[in-house]
This record gives structure tokens, C-alpha cells and sequence, in this order.
């Protein structure tokens, strides 16, 4: 069996090791545009097999956070295009989260100042970030959503295909579609935020008939090779939540191994906390849902994430119970997290006060081996 350690080709995409950054917002994008300090972030951490981007806004309505960036904007692109310039001149590989937070936004950031949307006008019990006038940071409840009219869903399918075009010219070697973490697509699918009563809601498959609406105009558009996409079945995040997740997301999976993607990308549990999450009576089977998606045909890589270890991480690969493994605060905090994992190195220690906001101040200043030496 492989290694943690050894190259793997996932789609159309070739990794020089299965270690993967995970997306980490860190809100030092104003305007949503990336900056340099942003490029030289990514840079850093370029010896990750993958790195996937932070979640990036596909719409100015797709938007939730102050200071996160976007794929929306002819300067937004231009700051990519500093970020995958750098990160492939260093060796890497570099897909963007390509995001529609949903509900989980307030009237403020949203254009004109209009509703956030949703699948259904139920806020949600959770709570955004916003700057105030003065230029301190501070967290708001979300503000109450309005429901998608039935005649509004397709033109945002059709921003995501055109934020997955964006992407592919700014130079991005993929894009992964959030599916994750209580944000749109996550909305549509889990019924305690989506009661809907058209095409869009009620059953599994009607759940379920948005994602794939985005996973068909994606694909479509830049090749399921270089598409990826993150689901989080059982994670409260963002006041997610249904009953029945097992064969809700046995469904997504048999649907996704349809598409030649190039990996799934699956949170365990409570996204940044308890792997043993539960929702429902069961604790949840990722086993089975990887067996459903084989059985489906599916042959995408297999990405595991949320809370491995280094023991946890090589165990995973090397008996073949995922491909991939994402590790998220370890390289917030570890900019060469390869070469510590593989020397079985020290760790630096994540520290929580600058993950969201701020410069480059536990941004880019967590050192290297080489600096500490
Ligand atoms: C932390 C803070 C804000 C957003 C996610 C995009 O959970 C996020 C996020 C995480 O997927």
C-alpha cells in the first residue's frame, strides 16, 4: 500500500504527496480581493500535495464574511492569479472552495442590502463576521433569509459554472465545490433547513437535485477531472442538521460516482471538533458510504479530514481507508507540515486569536524548520 508520502494522480491533477491543505477562511481579503500577503501565505505551504483555497464567494450574494475573497471580480481574479503564479513557481498544485454561503450571511454584506437566500425562510441559529465602520471585527447573528423562488436556482448553477471558468483562467488546477458545513448546497440537502415543497425539496432526490445541478454545470464546463467536491455529513456547523444522514448521503455519493471527479473530500464528524459527531440515532458509517460510492462505480480520490494526526493520517493511507488526508489548524500553524509529518519533526502550535482576520501576524509568520534551526 502506499504512503502518506508518495505522489498520487487524482482526475487530471498530479500530487507530489497525498497530504492536502484544507480550506481555512482567515478574512484578510478586503474587498474580496487577495493580496500579496495572501499569495505569499500559499507560497509557504506550497509542498502540501494539494493545497485547496480558502472558501472563495462565487457572487457577491454568495457572500457571508467580511474580508473573505471571491472569483466575482476582474481585481479578485488578478490577486488569484499572484496566488497560483506563486504557489506553481514553488512546485505545487492549487485548486479553489468554490462558495454560496446561503443563509449564513447578513443583510449588510449581501447587494443593495437585500435578504440573504436560502431554501427556505428559516434562519439559522449561527453567527457571521462583520467589520464595523470603525474597522474592528466583531461576530453578528445571521439575518433572516428569504426563499429562492423555484425561477432563481438556475442562474445560480449558472454562477458556479462561471465562477469554475474564472477560476480555471486565473490558473487554478481545479476547483472544489463547498458542499459542506451547513452553507448553500448543504442548505438544500438536510431538512432542517430546506422545506421546500417544489423540485428542489421534500425527497432525498429533490435534496439532492441542486448539488448535482452544480456538479453537472461544473463539470461541464472545466472537466470532472479537475473537480472536486467537500461534504461534511453529520456536522452541526452553521446549525446544519438531519435526522437521516446515512442514506442522504449515500444518495450524493452513487450520484457523484456518475462524474469522473478527481476527489471527495469528506469531513468526519463535527467540522473542527468531536470526530464521533452523530446526527440521528446512528453513529454515521463513512466506511459504507465509501463502499457505496465504489459500488456506484465512483473512482474519484478518496480525501478524508477533520482532527487526524500524524499516526491517524499514516494509518489511513497506508491501509487504504482514504487516499488523501486534509489537515487544517496543523498547517495554519506549519507552513512546511510535509517535511515535519515525514521527519516526525515538532510541531508549531496553532494559535487561535489570528486565525480570522489581521496581517500577517500568525498568518505568515509561523517559522520553519529551517528558521527555528
Ligand atoms: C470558519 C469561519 C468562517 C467560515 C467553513 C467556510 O466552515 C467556512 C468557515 C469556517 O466551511
Amino acid at each position: 500500500m502506499p504512503t502518506l508520502f508518495d505522489p498520487i494522480t487524482v482526475g487530471d491533477i498530479s500530487l507530489a504527496n497525498r497530504i492536502v491543505m484544507a480550506p481555512l477562511t482567515r478574512n484578510r481579503s478586503p474587498e474580496a480581493v487577495p493580496t500579496n500577503l495572501v499569495a505569499a501565505y500559499y507560497e509557504q505551504r506550497a509542498t502540501a500535495g494539494l493545497l485547496i483555497t480558502e472558501a472563495t464567494a462565487i457572487t457577491h450574494q454568495g457572500q457571508g464574511y467580511a474580508d473573505v475573497p471571491g472569483l466575482y471580480t476582474p481585481a479578485a481574479l488578478e490577486g488569484w492569479r499572484q496566488v497560483t503564479d506563486g504557489v506553481h513557481k514553488a512546485g505545487g498544485k492549487i485548486v479553489v472552495q468554490m462558495w454560496h454561503v446561503g443563509r449564513i450571511s447578513h443583510d449588510t454584506l449581501q447587494p443593495n442590502g437585500g435578504k440573504p437566500v436560502a431554501p427556505s425562510a428559516i434562519r439559522a441559529k449561527s453567527k457571521t463576521y462583520l467589520i464595523n465602520p470603525d474597522g474592528t471585527g466583531s461576530f453578528a447573528e445571521t439575518s433572516e433569509p428569504r426563499a429562492l423562488e423555484t425561477n432563481e436556482i438556475a442562474g445560480i448553477v449558472e454562477d458556479y459554472r462561471k465562477a469554475a471558468r474564472a477560476a480555471i483562467s486565473a490558473g487554478f488546477d481545479g476547483v472544489e465545490i463547498h458542499a459542506a458545513n451547513g452553507y448553500l448546497i448543504d442548505q438544500f440537502l438536510r431538512s432542517g433547513s430546506n422545506v421546500r415543497t417544489d423540485a428542489y425539496g421534500g425527497s432525498i432526490e429533490n435534496r439532492a437535485r441542486f448539488l448535482f445541478e452544480v456538479v453537472e454545470a461544473v463539470t461541464s464546463e472545466v472537466g470532472a477531472g479537475r473537480t472536486g467536491i467537500r461534504i461534511s455529513p453529520v456536522t452541526p456547523a452553521n446549525d446544519a442538521f438531519d435526522p437521516d444522514p446515512q442514506p442522504l448521503f449515500t444518495h450524493v455519493v452513487e450520484g457523484l460516482a456518475r462524474y469522473g471527479l478527481a476527489y471527495v473530500h469528506v469531513i468526519e464528524g463535527a467540522t473542527g471538533g468531536p470526530r464521533d459527531h452523530r446526527q440521528g440515532d446512528a453513529p454515521f458509517d463513512y466506511a459504507a458510504l465509501r463502499a457505496a460510492y465504489a459500488a456506484a462505480g465512483g473512482k474519484a480520490a478518496w480525501m478524508a479530514n477533520n482532527g487526524y494526526d500524524r499516526a491517524l493520517a499514516l494509518k489511513t493511507v497506508e491501509s487504504g481507508a482514504a487516499d488523501l488526508v486534509a489537515f487544517g489548524k496543523l498547517f495554519i500553524a506549519n507552513p512546511d507540515l510535509v517535511r515535519r509529518l515525514k521527519e516526525d519533526a515538532p510541531l508549531n502550535t496553532p494559535e487561535q486569536a489570528t486565525f480570522y482576520g489581521g496581517g500577517a501576524a500568525g498568518y505568515t509568520d509561523y517559522p520553519s524548520l529551517d528558521q527555528v534551526a
